[in-house]
């Protein structure tokens, strides 16, 4: 790496979550220099490393879009000492944070989200919500995120003063992206955000992780979808509150209805994603706004009659114990893998077992108890 320096949240117990260098940058000269520069350059280290809890939380709450960056990036790090300032300042803005209504949106890539949420969330903003985008994005680990396709995608959106975007966070240790999106939800709602929009791309895991962490949860499909109906997984229908029929619109819009009836009748027999609720299928177009009040009409019911049943509620208690539950496994993955005793015995172990020396239960065993200091 050569005199490249690492960040100053750089963990160096885990050189996996490394991503990115700071480049050395031209130093100031070390006698008879501009002192000016160097008090400067030593000002903002300073003010970098010490994060006054208090005062950041004060200005998210006053709905500083800075500070909530900050407070987001805060939360995203993996440095040891950034989590439990994170911790610090969730602790304090925990009473402000639960009032937002949290959607998620799932679909093919293709389907349309990001234009829908560009449409959607224009739409909310016009009728005075404050409106923030989150992404769960299960190849950001490996490629930084898709940020600016999406934010260029959104690009009304993204200028718009009430609504705020955030790229997905990677993954790494201390419950990865999970807990690193719903903290960012939280500090979202502590700011103001009263619309949560949480996208992923519908591949495999990272549905039921944003099933998990929303209140109402829509799949975005395409029309012409009769093969794609069979081929659709069961599985992913039944996460939804809502299936919604993008492109519906031009040539497309007999096309989009008929899909509309073929989910209705399928829908009808699926388990409901939520009990006391039937399934909808809604049709809309994206790219010219059509059924989009229709959308935020039907959410709206959702909200309401749940709240009614106690079952929003109960949703959300489930939700969090389930956080509880996702995070001890996590760190209990993690300081397992890390012990340096089990790191140490776990090769030969795998190889004992590999080559039929020795029963998979006591090389596991042996294992445990070596983490477990017996
Ligand atoms: N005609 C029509 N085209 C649309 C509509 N919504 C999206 N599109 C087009 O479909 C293409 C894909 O839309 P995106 O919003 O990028 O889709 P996405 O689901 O975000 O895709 P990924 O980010 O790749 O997962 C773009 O060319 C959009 O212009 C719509 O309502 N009508
Ligand atoms: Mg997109």
């Amino acid at each position: 790496m050569g005199n490249d320096k690492k960040p100053e949240w750089y963990d160096p117990d885990d050189p996996r979550q490394f991503q990115s260098v700071v480049r050395k940058g031209i130093s100031p000269p070390e006698n008879g220099g501009d002192s000016r520069s160097v008090k400067r350059s030593r000002f903002v280290k300073k003010s970098r490393l010490d994060i006054d809890v208090e005062e950041l939380a004060g200005q998210i709450q006053d709905g500083s879009r800075t500070s909530l960056a900050r407070g987001i990036t805060l939360v995203e790090s993996n440095a040891e000492h950034h989590f439990q300032k994170a911790q610090q300042l969730l602790e304090k803005l925990l009473p402000k944070t639960g009032n937002a209504i949290r959607i998620g949106i799932t679909g093919v890539p293709g389907a349309g989200k990001s234009t829908f949420i560009e449409a959607f969330g224009t739409y909310l903003c016009n009728l005075g919500h404050k409106v923030a985008v989150l992404a769960v994005d299960p190849t950001s680990s490996l490629t930084g995120g898709s940020i600016l396709g999406d934010k260029t995608r959104m690009e009304t959106l993204a200028r718009n003063p009430q609504a705020f975007i955030r790229p997905s966070p990677s993954g790494g240790k201390l419950g990865g992206v999970h807990r690193k999106t719903r903290e960012t939800m939280l500090l979202c709602e502590s700011a103001g955000f009263d619309v949560i929009l949480v996208e992923t791309v519908g591949v495999g895991q990272s549905e039921v992780i944003v099933r998990d962490m929303v209140d109402f949860f829509m799949l975005l499909v395409l029309t012409g979808a009769g093969d794609e109906l069979q081929g659709m997984k069961k599985g992913i229908m039944e996460l939804a509150d809502a299936v919604i029929i993008n492109k519906a619109d031009g040539d497309n819009v007999a096309k989009a209805d008929k899909t509309r009836r073929e989910y209705g009748r399928i829908l009808h027999f699926l388990q409901p994603a939520t009990k006391g609720w039937e399934t909808k299928a809604l049709t809309c177009s994206s790219l010219y706004g059509t059924g989009i009040s229709d959308i935020w009409r039907l959410i709206s019911e959702f909200e309401h009659s749940t709240q009614q049943s106690g079952v929003f509620a109960e949703r959300r208690r489930l939700q969090t114990k389930e956080w509880i539950h996702s995070m001890i496994m996590d760190q209990l993955q993690f300081s397992f893998f890390h012990h340096p005793d089990v790191k140490t015995l776990l090769p030969k172990a795998e190889n004992e077992v590999i080559s039929g020396s020795r029963p998979v239960a006591a090389a596991v065993d042996e294992l445990f108890k070596a983490y477990l200091g017996l």
